[in-house]
């Protein structure tokens, strides 16, 4: 006969990919840079990407976070953050002859230029995201009298539109896959002329992120996502673990969150990270999981990202500057 499982054996499993994606990547270092070339204070609007640690360390070295353009000193450097902004944001910043440096995520750009085109056409844009999130209004700020934000599946029955016949979603990057094309189809059920964006508005590293923790969630007795509470693409991966068939699920901003009361009986924990998350955090929960027995780390790989993008290009501008003043003293 053969052996049962052993179902007491402690193991992690743990999502790949997580953590850092290319537009998250690029945003930080476009801060980084802009404190090395030009001193602190560098002002960022809004925190530049949703994660407490990432802004705490960036506070720590001289950026200085506001709500508001209004609160950068006339003239001052300011960095748009990775959400974007919305062409309001960029006339207000002008106003006050503020030097912007733009680390909205090319991906995020994209559905700005597709809400322009949309609306240019006089096309009515369902924009299906959380109202009040950066990137919402970045996006609807681009042609506000197009523009209605649909929050979830049940809002599609309340939505008043003028022109039934002339409509297109679009959506946030950071969205569950599943609940967005719930909420398509509850919109095409409404609106049958409904016409899908170009291409996915849900970027690829939110998408692989959900396939990952999908791929362990069944496995797992407890699932720990590593992202802050106004992280979007976090919060949804702690939803998709619990659909997907994670007995529970918790997030945590770092690992000294983690409570005693969510290990009983479990054997699986599954590990994952949101797209703004610093992979020392995720160490640091790992460490903390081993010490309570979980030693064995399995990954669960369902994808490999190699995308990067290119600086911001106010970045890449000063720094062929510094670059040919360094050349000169040579
Ligand atoms: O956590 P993030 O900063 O943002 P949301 O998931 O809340 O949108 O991750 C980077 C995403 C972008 C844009
Ligand atoms: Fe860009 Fe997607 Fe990362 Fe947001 S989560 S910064 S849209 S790559």
């Amino acid at each position: 006969m053969d052996a049962m499982p052993d179902t007491t054996t402690k193991r992690v499993l743990l999502a790949a990919p997580r953590g850092y994606c290319a537009g998250v990547d690029r945003a930080v270092i476009a801060v980084e840079k802009a404190l090395e070339l030009h001193g602190a204070p560098i002002y960022v609007r809004k925190e530049i990407v949703h994660n407490k640690y990432v802004v705490e360390t960036l506070s720590e070295r001289g950026a200085v976070f506001v709500d508001e353009t209004d609160e950068v000193p006339e003239g001052a450097r300011v960095v748009f953050s990775a959400h974007g902004v919305s062409p309001a944001v960029r006339e207000a910043a002008d106003q006050r002859n503020l030097l912007t440096i733009d680390a909205t995520c090319p991906l995020v750009t994209k559905v700005h230029k597709e809400a322009i085109r949309f609306a240019r056409d006089e096309r009515t844009i369902l924009l299906i995201g959380h109202t009040g999130h950066e990137e919402v209004e970045g996006t609807a700020g681009e042609a506000p009298e197009h523009t209605i934000v649909v929050n979830s599946p049940d809002d599609v029955d309340g939505l008043e539109v003028s022109d039934p016949e002339n409509v297109v979603w679009l959506s946030q990057t950071t969205l569950s896959v599943d609940e967005t094309m719930e909420t398509v189809r509850r919109l095409r059920e409404r609106f049958p002329a409904l016409q899908d964006p170009p291409s996915d508005d849900i970027c690829y590293a939110t998408q692989n992120r959900q396939v990952a923790v999908k791929k362990l969630a069944p496995d797992c007795d407890l699932v720990v996502v590593v992202g802050s509470a106004n992280s979007s693409n976090s919060v949804r991966l702690v939803e998709v673990a619990l659909q997907a068939g994670a007995t529970t699920a918790y997030r945590v901003d770092r690992a000294a969150e983690i409570r005693d009361e969510w290990f009983e009986g479990v054997a699986t924990v599954g590990v994952t990270s949101g797209a703004s998350v610093p992979e020392i955090l995720v160490r640091d929960v790992l460490d903390d999981l081993a010490g309570r027995g979980f030693e064995t780390v399995e990954e669960v790989r369902t994808a490999t990202e190699d995308l990067m993008f290119s600086l911001p290009r106010e970045i890449r501008a000063d720094l062929k500057v510094k670059e040919a003043e360094r050349a000169m003293r040579a």
